[in-house]
């Protein structure tokens, strides 16, 4: 852990990405939860984020502010106005609420030829006909360009200025601002390499292979059709003053796939919000766990019930990389603990959801029709309770309680028919679906596959039951009702052994809510947690070796680690989440922004 360090000199940040005022993945957490910190070094006055205008729900999130101050950014805005530019200018609505300067990629569409002609001309960078993401990242990056020529021109040397880019996405502007002599220090943060992702997906030896160094990346980026993003990545990763990443698993393969060794790591961090009370964390376990109950006595208690007292939620989220997020790991983990409760006659469920993303046509109708009768059953439930309260009320103000009161006394029968009537109409013989989605290709999805192969089909005897939700959980979805930072809360244990993961925020994300998780050594994450933590100060996070294991080893290390837990006493676990919490503070910013200004000392200094 670095000391406490401190800004030499406060430059006019602009900070760029996709996923400014849009959220994707963890590009969007790692900016939207570091601003309070940069705001603490940097200040309102000298920092300002560029992005994307493209979120459906902008006016959620973005609120206009008037261009007519003295400061840089706004004398920029408005001379591009003049110019007849489409600018959006004003504040991210976000914890912080930073200044947010955003264009529409579509502006640029009149151009695109151009701007895809000056691309190669000026830096070798090839593209695509007709691929829309492509054409948007692009465009966008051009008007980022002028923006940053703009507010050059206007600053005539008198402020320092630095940019600070992220990922291929908002990659171009750097090469443009070193071709064009601006003077602005430049820093390129690549969050991944795109040659790394593809290749960990398709080569079993990609580790290895890489520390060879004998991939070609130009005939690898053809063969996987990407040349153009990876030659943005090399262009920024070559022109900038400061090139960073995240980790130091990528850091090997910023060496080797994009052939520049990187400045400095800046590790991601999370904001850890604590609790006066630490049994607070607790209670909300608890109140999350219920609306996880609910959810799944809706999904399984149709066809059969087990105690909800002795179940435990395992869960895995992320978008849908089977191998690279460690999904095919975690099945066969599963598979394999399900034998091993069912041979020790070990009294416990473990239901672990598949939280993740893959197109499907709608949610099962019978998933919703079953969660309405379910609804159904506690009216009248309710009905009952109530009932009860009211009848006994009347006999004990008699004086008669002195034989207790019947049921039959208690409710009357239509609602005990009722009751029998819906549960009976309720009940069904098939097996719990897997997943709760109508997939789009329900017969090559490779989860389900797995489950298929494997025969782990939510059969009754099975002690481990797999729920597969392929969209990610939000409180406007009805299966489950709350958010997925609750559901997170609600669950006992996190397990994400990802194959390839330069960083990975979603085991992080469970420490902070005092959830132990899984992560794995190949796993940017993972690999801080060894070697920079030194693994003894954090509490509740397992690394899974992956790097020098083979899977059917790594499999078993994760599945007797699952017994391990499974085994465990409810109070220890308790006690267990209560330190886990504590000792998230280790990846809190207040912890790890140092990184970040050390990183820009450095590119002051160039
Ligand atoms: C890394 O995760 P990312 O945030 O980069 O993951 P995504 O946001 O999902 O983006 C991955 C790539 O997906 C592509 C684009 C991105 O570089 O090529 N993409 C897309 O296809 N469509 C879009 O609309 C936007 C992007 C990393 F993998 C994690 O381990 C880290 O935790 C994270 C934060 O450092 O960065
Ligand atoms: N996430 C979410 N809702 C979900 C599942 C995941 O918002 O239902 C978020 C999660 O909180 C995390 C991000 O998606 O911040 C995934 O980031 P990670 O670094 O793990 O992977 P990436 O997508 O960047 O590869
Ligand atoms: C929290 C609650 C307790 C509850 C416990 C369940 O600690 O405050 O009331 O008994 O969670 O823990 P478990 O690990 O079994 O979900």
């Amino acid at each position: 852990m670095p000391k406490k360090v401190h800004l030499k000199e406060t430059p006019l940040l602009i900070e760029g990405a996709w996923e400014v005022c849009n959220q994707v993945g963890g590009i969007y957490t790692v900016i939207k939860s570091k601003i309070l910190n940069v705001l603490q070094h940097i200040g309102d006055d000298n920092y300002c984020l560029i992005g994307p205008y493209v979120n459906n729900n902008i006016s959620a999130v973005f609120d206009p502010i008037s261009d007519d101050g003295d400061d840089l950014v706004s004398k920029t805005v408005r001379s591009l106005r003049s110019k007849g530019y489409e600018v959006h200018y004003g504040r991210w609505l976000v914890s912080g609420r930073p200044k947010v300067v955003l264009f529409k990629p579509q502006n640029e569409a009149w151009k695109l030829t151009d701007i895809k002609k000056s691309n190669w001309e000026s830096h070798n960078i090839p593209s695509f006909d007709g691929d829309d993401l492509f054409d948007q990242t692009i465009m966008l990056a051009s008007q980022m360009t002028d923006f940053f020529q703009e507010l050059d021109d206007l600053n005539n040397n008198k402020q320092s200025v630095v940019a600070h880019m992220h990922e291929w996405m908002a990659g171009i502007p750097i090469p443009e601002i070193r071709r064009r002599n601006l003077n602005i220090k430049t820093i390129f943060t690549t969050h991944a390499t795109l040659l790394g992702r593809y290749l960990a997906m398709n080569d079993p030896e990609f580790y290895k292979n890489l520390e060879k160094g004998t991939y070609n990346w130009t005939k690898e980026a053809e063969h996987f059709n990407i040349l153009p993003q990876v030659s943005i990545e090399r262009a920024a990763a070559h022109g900038s003053h400061v090139f960073s990443t995240v980790s130091r698993l990528t850091a090997v393969e910023c060496k080797y796939l994009l052939g520049r060794e990187i400045d400095s790591i800046v590790p991601n961090g999370i904001n850890i919000n604590r609790f006066e009370a630490l049994h607070e964390s607790q209670v909300l376990h608890q109140r999350y766990k219920e609306k996880i109950h609910e959810f799944v006595m809706g999904h399984f208690f149709q066809s059969y019930s087990f105690d909800l007292n002795n179940t435990l939620y395992f869960f895995t989220s992320g978008r849908y990389e089977y191998k690279n997020k460690g999904f095919d790991l975690t099945l066969e983990a599963l598979a394999r603990l399900n034998h091993k409760l069912r041979v020790n006659n070990i009294n416990k469920t473990v239901v672990t959801f598949f939280i993740t993303k893959q197109d499907y046509h709608t949610i099962n109708p019978i998933e919703l029709e079953s969660r309405a009768v379910l609804g159904e059953i506690r009216k009248i439930c309710d009905a009952m309770e109530k009932s009860v309260g009211e009848r006994l009320f009347y006999v004990a103000s008699k004086g008669d309680m002195i034989e207790t009161p019947t049921i039959e006394e208690l409710i009357p029968e239509s609602l005990r028919l009722q009751l029998r009537r819906t549960v009976q109409s309720w009940k069904t013989s098939r097996l719990p679906y897997i997943t709760t989605h109508n997939l789009k290709d329900d017969a090559k999805d490779d989860i389900l596959n797995f489950a298929r192969t494997s025969g782990l089909l939510n059969y009754e005897g099975d002690k481990v039951k797999l729920v597969y939700h392929p969209d990610f959980v939000s409180s406007m979805n009805p299966l489950f009702g709350i958010d997925y930072d609750e559901f997170v809360r609600g669950c006992h244990l996190g397990v994400f052994p990802s194959y390839y993961e330069p960083w990975g925020y979603t085991p992080m994300e469970c420490v902070a809510r005092g959830i132990p998780a899984v992560t794995s050594d190949l796993a940017g994450f993972g690999d801080f947690v060894i070697n920079d933590l030194k693994r003894t100060k954090v509490e509740g996070i397992e690394t899974i070796h992956r790097k020098h294991s083979d899977y059917s080893h790594s499999a078993e290390e994760l599945a007797n680690f699952m017994y391990d837990f499974v085994t465990m006493e409810r109070r220890d676990r308790i006690a267990q989440r209560s330190r886990v919490e504590q000792s998230s503070y280790h990846f809190d910013w207040n912890e790890l922004y140092d990184y970040y200004i050390k990183t820009y000392n450095l590119v002051m200094e160039r």
